[in-house]
């Protein structure tokens, strides 16, 4: 009896949580007035040109959704993005950047690319290093609606981003745990927004956490900001809710400050933090390799670039602006500059440092994050967003860009450290870099050459290790579970192996 009267308590205090996540708090009459004026004030006071054909629950909505956002600020914001400062060409300098704050992996000492390994995995061993992954972007041009992570690219073992970036947590766990014994533990934590934050959750629960403990596996969110119209005012996508739409994955240091997560890792000493981009299929997840260059520089940053296979490829580029660190995004690049040459090699451009999302940082630096976060700038995209004309309360379904979204972009801190507290390192994009953009078929970056570099890498390793492949035409390449070897290390079992391509190995035997 007593257990039937709990589960109905459970369920009860259950229901009221979850009702109460449907109704927010209802504010006062004085307080909903007060937010009113001050959006009035800023000339943005058509956010509530409908607040009287509300339900109060919709009005709380309203109330809370718009209180987190400053309408001066708003107002900053749009002007800016809508009258962009002519800054003359003339005075913003491009140099590649100096050999100094660049090395590469491709002509490293490979004793150098060994130290660097031992100590990044020594680190790991020490508990100091976590991961941020950068999961709040939305899938648009790859045309799933699901978050990028959960995207099955056709491996044999089926398995997602999100499962493979989890097994080399794991994998990388195990490895320091040889160095000295202890228990390693790499904290996870998975950066979301609006969008792609329940079904992230839901993922992760339904496949347990890939075998992680959920204790170390944080998902927390990004913010969000206001879609603002061609003539400086917010959006409303319904009556009683702004357009909003995440605030880039320049969010994330704002992020990392409100959800916790840099308290979080202040709790448990970590030094060290890598932060990706989910849609790589290669990216080594908190590469040792990696945290021990970053780490033997005493750099506060430091991020992974690949050779820019063409002059329009969709990537950043790493470079020299004014003297400082910084990248100049592929949507933001001028032709000449991209497709100007090298002058003591002609045929190599002269940009030639990819940006892959691929980022190291201090805790020390992140540390400051306060004192610089609000000076990163916001990027506009021209966007056609559906919304509902405050002047008439009709739905508007745009056949041109009515409008404009507001994001940050990770990499704009570069310019905030000295060039000597900032390294870059060339990695071999066959190794490395490997985003999933574009739709299958697409023939570039997208499933099925995400999944091509994965089989062809796992092939490289077996017959590194002494194993034979048996390849023929299209049947080629052999998926090697991370949790069997993370970056090709310790396969030397299968040295005189055949194995017919296309192939799995996942277990040790
Ligand atoms: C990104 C890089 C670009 C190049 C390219 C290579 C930025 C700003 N641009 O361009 O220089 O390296 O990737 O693949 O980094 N994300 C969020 N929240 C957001 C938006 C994006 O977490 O609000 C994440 C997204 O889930 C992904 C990463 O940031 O993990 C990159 O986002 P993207 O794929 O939209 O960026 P892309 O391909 O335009």
């Amino acid at each position: 009896m007593a257990g039937a009267i709990k589960e109905t308590v459970s369920n009860l205090i259950e229901k009221f949580q979850g009702s109460a996540e449907e109704a927010p708090r209802e504010p006062s009459a004085e307080e909903f007035q007060q937010l009113q004026q001050k959006y009035a004030d800023a000339g943005q006071g058509h956010v509530f040109a409908f607040v009287d054909e509300l339900k109060p629950v919709e009005k709380a909505r309203l109330f809370h959704q718009v209180s987190n956002f400053d309408p001066t600020r708003i107002n900053e914001l749009a002007t800016t993005a809508l009258n962009p400062p002519k800054t003359e060409q003339t005075t913003v300098s491009l140099e590649p950047l100096p050999d100094v704050a660049t090395a590469s992996i491709l002509d490293s000492d490979p004793s150098d690319i060994q130290r660097w390994y031992d100590e990044g995995l020594k680190q790991v061993a020490e508990n100091k290093v976590a991961v941020v992954l950068m999961a709040g972007g939305q899938g648009t041009r790859l045309g799933s609606s699901a978050p990028k992570g959960c995207f099955d690219i056709g491996l044999l073992s089926q398995k997602s981003l999100f499962q493979l970036q989890a097994e080399r947590i794991s994998k990388l766990q195990s490895l320091a745990q040889k160095v000295n014994g202890a228990e390693a533990t790499i904290p996870w934590y998975v950066m979301t927004s609006g969008p792609t934050r329940k079904p992230t959750e839901e993922f992760f629960e339904k496949h347990g956490y890939f075998g992680l403990n959920k204790n170390n596996v944080t998902i927390f969110e990004q913010g969000v900001l206001p879609c603002i119209s061609n003539e400086g005012k917010i959006m409303l996508e319904t009556k009683g809710k702004a357009a909003v739409a995440p605030d880039g994955n320049g969010g994330i240091y704002q992020a990392l400050v409100t959800s916790g997560v840099r308290e979080d890792m202040r709790r448990r000493g970590v030094q060290h933090i890598h932060a990706y981009c989910v849609d790589n299929s290669l990216v080594k997840v908190a590469d040792p390799v990696f945290i021990g260059f970053a780490a033997s520089k005493d750099v506060d940053i430091a991020t992974k670039v690949v050779r820019k296979r063409n002059a329009t490829e969709s990537v950043g580029l790493i470079l020299l602006k004014n003297g400082k660190p910084d990248v100049v995004e592929y949507s933001e690049i001028d032709k000449d500059t991209a497709e100007a040459k090298d002058p003591k090699q002609p045929d190599v451009l002269k940009y030639r440092a990819a940006n892959i999302v691929n980022h190291y940082y201090s805790f020390r630096f992140l540390e400051s994050i306060e004192t610089w976060s609000h000076k990163l700038p916001h990027h506009v995209a021209r966007k056609k967003i559906p919304c509902i004309d405050p002047s008439t309360g009709d739905v508007v379904k745009p056949e041109k860009p009515n409008g404009v979204k507001l994001e940050q972009f990770v990499f704009d801190v570069f310019p905030m450290t000295p060039l000597d507290k900032f390294a870059s390192i060339e990695v071999r994009r066959e190794d490395e870099f490997s985003p999933l953009k574009n739709a299958r078929g697409t023939g570039e970056d997208d499933p099925d050459t995400s999944r091509r570099d994965i089989m062809n890498q796992g092939q490289r390793w077996i017959e590194k290790a002494g194993g034979v492949v048996i390849t023929d035409g299209e049947a080629f390449g052999v998926e090697v579970s991370p949790l069997i070897s993370y970056g090709g290390e310790n396969l030397e079992f299968l040295k005189g192996r055949e194995i017919k391509a296309p192939a799995i190995l996942e277990k040790e035997e």
